[in-house]
């Protein structure tokens, strides 16, 4: 049978912050492959964006999360990869809930490895979606008062 027509999916990707710095992996996949991207996937039916985060971030890093807040959605088409697809991303912020557990890379087909960068120097290149917003100002570190 012919291949159902693409439509748009649900991402939820985290900021997991960590002093001054952010956890990010180098993507191994048909959609920013290389770049340096947040811990995230897709929503699951019947999933909150919350429940989605943590599964994600512990599938991938083997870390558990604390402290999720949602910040902002994106919408993200992606036309030009090896394979085209659209995704709403949905950015949550959290906290490692053991701060001292270093991350692991549990999905090395799909990730060079994790690491935590200062946010004042991110490494590049960094997933479009990721630069996009990095070069419109965006902050996902709360405000000081709060830290
Ligand atoms: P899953 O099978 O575990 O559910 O999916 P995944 O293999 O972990 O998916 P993913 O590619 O890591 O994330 C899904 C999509 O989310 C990705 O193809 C594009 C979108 N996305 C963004 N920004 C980011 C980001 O910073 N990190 C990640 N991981 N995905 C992002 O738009
Ligand atoms: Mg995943
Ligand atoms: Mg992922």
């Amino acid at each position: 049978s012919p291949a159902p027509p693409p439509v748009p999916r649900v991402a939820v990707v985290v900021f997991l912050l960590k002093g001054k710095a952010v956890l990010l992996g180098r993507r191994r996949s048909s959609v920013g492959d290389s770049t340096f991207a947040l811990p995230g996937g897709h929503l699951e039916f019947g999933e909150s964006f919350e429940e989605c985060a943590a599964r994600e971030v512990e599938e991938e890093t083997g870390l558990k999360i604390d402290g999720t807040e949602l910040l902002t959605v994106t919408n993200n088409v992606f036309l030009e990869e090896p394979k085209p697809a659209h995704y709403v991303t949905v950015f949550l912020r959290a906290r490692p809930a053991r701060p001292e557990q270093e991350p692991e890379n549990r999905e090395p087909d799909k990730c060079h490895g994790w690491g935590w960068y200062d946010w004042d120097d991110l490494p590049s290149p960094l997933f479009w979606p990721l630069e996009k917003m990095v070069r419109s100002g965006f902050d996902p570190f709360p405000p000081q008062a709060s830290r």
